[in-house]
């Protein structure tokens, strides 16, 4: 505690040199964010295997008591995001109260129509929105009205549609006829959205479609959202892209058009790895929070995202992933607001290259990790959530009361 005190003041003593004020600084990371998806608190499949820890999280309300315990950690998680059918909620009263209890709202509902349920009457392997069955689509909308019925009694203002649709191999669909289905699917899902709810379509380039993905990139998630209407945007997942795609650079694309609605926030390096936001591609996720720093500053028309995670944990302890990413997230943001957006301009308008990156980079370079102590400090979270959560004993006890996984068990996320 000691040498935080002497760290920060330190650090404060130098942003004050740059022109910026501490206390603001800790004020507007006080501002930032994130929802906890339910389905990262239980570990995922790798090809080896599933390899729980003790003490995992198997029901929903197991999920949000972890999802508590990392907002009360970190304060800026209060929210999860939840996962139809995989969070069926048996009965939302008691959902409810235990939100209220653990001091929890729910975001963005996600639906799930990329996985066939033992108690669904048709299959989805020709896909859903897309299928050439009008029975699958219909099935699939269905679906989609009830994701929506279980989020207004929750309070959710939002539902995100990630699908899975696309084809194999040449031949096996029309490549205009699928996106029209899926178009017109998501119609009906949109005429039935409450007033105050948003729509959300993430693309992703492949998986399971290894060859024409319906909802591929953001161009073709741009196409929907702007057909569907003023409530639909477009939501990115960091992982949803092709090697070396820019994706700062579709962000700024998506918040020009008013269109960029949320975030699923993970790091990759090939695919869809899922990984640690901020574990591989650090700077990216810098340049990213630049751009939506930025946006928030000048705030651009339509700019309201809702910025969730989205990521497996095979390997980590899935607490401790999300412990972690939440102050991987935290530091990037409080770095993107160290960016001096008018020296920024004014040496872009001079051209300025040098001095332009610099100013970027001086911003990046800059250990912000004492500042994003001090913010949690503040609200009453922990210096360090990590060190902390591991000090509070808080696997052991969960591990004397919930009962060890099924052997088997399907992981929880792909
Ligand atoms: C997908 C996509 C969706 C997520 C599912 C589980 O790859 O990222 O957002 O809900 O996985
Ligand atoms: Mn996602
Ligand atoms: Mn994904």
């Amino acid at each position: 505690m000691r040498s935080h005190q002497r760290d920060f003041a330190d650090l404060a003593e130098r942003l004050e040199r740059r022109g910026h004020s501490a206390d603001g600084l800790v004020a507007e990371i006080h501002r930032f964010e994130v929802a906890l998806p339910t389905w990262a608190f239980a570990t995922g499949g790798t090809r080896f295997g599933r390899f729980p820890g003790t003490g995992e999280p198997h029901t929903l309300r197991e999920k949000m008591e972890d999802a508590a315990l990392v907002n009360r950690l970190t304060r800026a998680a209060p929210r999860v995001s939840l996962h139809i059918p995989w969070d069926e909620p048996r009965d939302i009263g008691a959902v409810l109260d235990d939100a209220r209890r653990l001091g929890l709202g729910f975001d963005a509902m996600n639906s799930n129509t990329f996985q066939d349920q033992p108690d669904q009457a048709l299959s989805y392997k020709l896909g859903s929105f897309s299928n050439p069955s009008a029975a699958v689509r219909r099935q699939a909308v269905e679906h989609h009205l009830r994701v929506i019925e279980i989020g207004k009694a929750v309070g959710s203002k939002a539902i995100t549609v990630w699908l899975a649709d696309g084809s194999n191999f040449p031949g096996q669909m029309s490549l205009r006829g699928s996106f029209d289905r899926v178009r017109e699917c998501l119609e009906d899902v949109y005429a039935a959205l409450p007033g105050d709810w948003r729509l959300f379509t993430e693309h992703k380039p492949y998986e399971p479609a290894f060859y024409a993905t319906v909802v591929q990139d953001w161009g073709s998630s741009l196409l929907l959202a702007q057909t569907l209407g003023e409530r639909a945007q477009c939501l990115v997942d960091l992982g949803h892209h092709l090697p070396n795609t820019n994706v700062e650079l579709v962000v700024a694309r998506l918040i020009g058009a008013g269109k960029l609605g949320g975030f699923h926030f993970n790091d990759s390096k090939y695919g869809d790895d899922d990984l640690t936001a901020g574990s591989i591609r650090p700077y990216a996720l810098f340049l990213i929070f630049h751009e939506l720093v930025l946006a928030g500053r000048e705030r651009v028309a339509g700019f309201d995202p809702s910025y969730m995670i989205d990521q497996s944990h095979n390997i980590k302890d899935p607490i401790e992933a999300l412990l972690q990413t939440v102050d991987q997230l935290q530091q990037a943001y409080a770095k993107a607001c160290l960016v001096d957006h008018d020296t920024l301009a004014a040496h872009q308008a001079a051209g300025d290259v040098m001095m332009a990156e610099r100013t970027l980079k001086d911003a990046y370079e800059t250990d912000v990790r004492p500042l994003v102590a001090e913010a949690r400090r503040r609200r009453g979270g922990a210096l360090d959530p990590v060190l902390a959560f591991r000090e509070s004993g808080y696997r052991a006890q969960k591990s004397r009361e919930r009962p060890p996984p099924p052997t088997g068990a399907a992981p929880t996320h792909l």
